[in-house]
């Protein structure tokens, strides 16, 4: 299923875990920040929604979407921060540099992710133009930034539920 045929701020939300002792950092690219602000509202919206708190949310910005997995390793090496949530919006252009942009980033918050073993989430549009990202930044697909924060507390509650039958 395409994120055409998805709303992506319609979830299932059961089961969710406490999440109000965790700590959120939202990385937001510069780069078409007229997409990315709404991916931010949207992302912290929701995770005041579901139960965290401004105080345990931190921003940072980066310039472009190729910037975010410093900013990401930067963000999870701190011993204080639980989750980052990675948001920017690469756009195909007339230069094949999206694809490089692209093929970066998905790649270097993965290793990211692996190498400190903490949800490190990908929220990040790679749309063909401006209005299909506009669409799928609050318009008539949701909101990237929204499924980008619930996929970030899921991963939480995942790693919550692991834990506990490790110690069992
Ligand atoms: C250079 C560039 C281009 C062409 N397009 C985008 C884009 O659509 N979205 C985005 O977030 N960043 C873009 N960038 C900037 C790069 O991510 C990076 O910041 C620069 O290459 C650093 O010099």
């Amino acid at each position: 299923m395409s994120s055409a045929d998805k709303n992506l701020s319609v979830f299932n939300t059961d089961g969710l875990p406490d999440i109000s002792s965790k700590k959120f950092a939202i990385l937001v690219a510069e780069w078409n920040s007229e997409v990315t602000e709404r991916l931010f509202e949207g992302a912290y919206q929701t995770l005041i929604q579901y139960g965290s708190s401004p105080e345990n949310i931190e921003r940072g910005n980066v310039p472009g979407s190729f910037e975010l997995t410093l900013g990401a390793q930067w963000f999870a090496d701190r011993r204080d921060v639980d989750a980052v949530i990675a948001l920017g919006v690469v756009i195909q252009g007339e230069t094949k540099h999206n694809d490089y942009i692209n093929h970066a980033v998905a790649q270097g918050i993965t290793n990211v992710s692996l190498k400190t073993g903490k949800p490190v989430i990908f929220g990040v549009l790679t749309p063909n133009t401006m209005e299909q990202a506009l669409d799928r930044a609050g318009g008539i697909h949701g909101n990237k930034g929204d499924e980008a924060a619930m996929t970030a507390i899921k991963m939480l509650g995942l790693y919550h539920q692991i834990a506990l039958a490790q110690s069992r």
